[in-house]
């Protein structure tokens, strides 16, 4: 299917600001892919479907959790971490999209994981810092993503850690991995 049509598909699930923050995304993502050479259509595609089951009743959610191969320890996080892994299984069943590169982009964007792809690493960083973004420290991550991709994710993965500790929340292990990997591949960290 086309980018437009999966766009028109993806607006309806969407509120008014989630859709144009998912453009931004889209185009920020569509940079980064140029930038360290990644498929731009591929990433398009991921960009446009990461937050396509934000909006999902958490019960229905949860039921996807528990009827498919997702990891069932999501359910014992916030349901914030949700949408993401059932985005993936929902974007392959409704909207017909069965690359698993992007479905894992669409899967990891919130968490980040260990060993990502570039596919996922550019979704997890646009989502971070798309121009509509505030979050403190946002312009040392934008500033990063200019010349160092490893850096810039880094930094994105250590900003949420930090800011989600300060909040005294629990951290879901995939955001640790991230964490702790991107910081051995940046400075060969112990
Ligand atoms: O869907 P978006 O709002 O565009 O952005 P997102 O999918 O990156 O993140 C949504 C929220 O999830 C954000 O406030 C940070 C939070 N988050 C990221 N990692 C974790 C997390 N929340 C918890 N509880 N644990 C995590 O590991
Ligand atoms: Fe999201
Ligand atoms: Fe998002």
């Amino acid at each position: 299917m086309k980018i437009d049509d999966i766009i028109l598909q993806v607006k309806p699930q969407l509120t008014v600001e989630r859709f144009e923050h998912t453009l931004r995304v889209r185009d920020t993502a569509a940079e980064l892919a140029e930038r360290y050479g990644e498929d731009k259509e591929k990433i398009e595609l991921a960009a446009v479907c990461h937050d396509y089951a934000k909006y999902r009743p958490l019960d229905e959610m949860k039921r996807w959790i528990i009827q498919s191969t997702l990891p069932k320890d999501l359910l014992h996080y916030h349901h914030e971490l949700w949408h993401g892994p059932v985005g993936a299984i929902l974007t392959e069943r409704e909207l017909g999209i069965k690359d698993p590169g992007i479905q894992s982009a669409i899967h990891y964007h919130t968490t980040g994981r260990a060993n990502m792809s570039k596919m996922e690493m550019i979704i997890f960083l646009a989502d971070y810092i798309e121009p509509g973004r505030q979050f403190p420290g946002v312009q040392e991550v934008r500033d990063a993503a200019e010349e160092d991709l490893l850096k810039a994710c880094w930094l994105t993965s250590r900003n949420t850690v930090r800011y989600l500790m300060k909040k005294n929340t629990l951290v879901y292990p995939d955001s640790f991995h991230a964490y702790n990997d991107l910081t051995r591949k940046i400075n060969g960290g112990h």
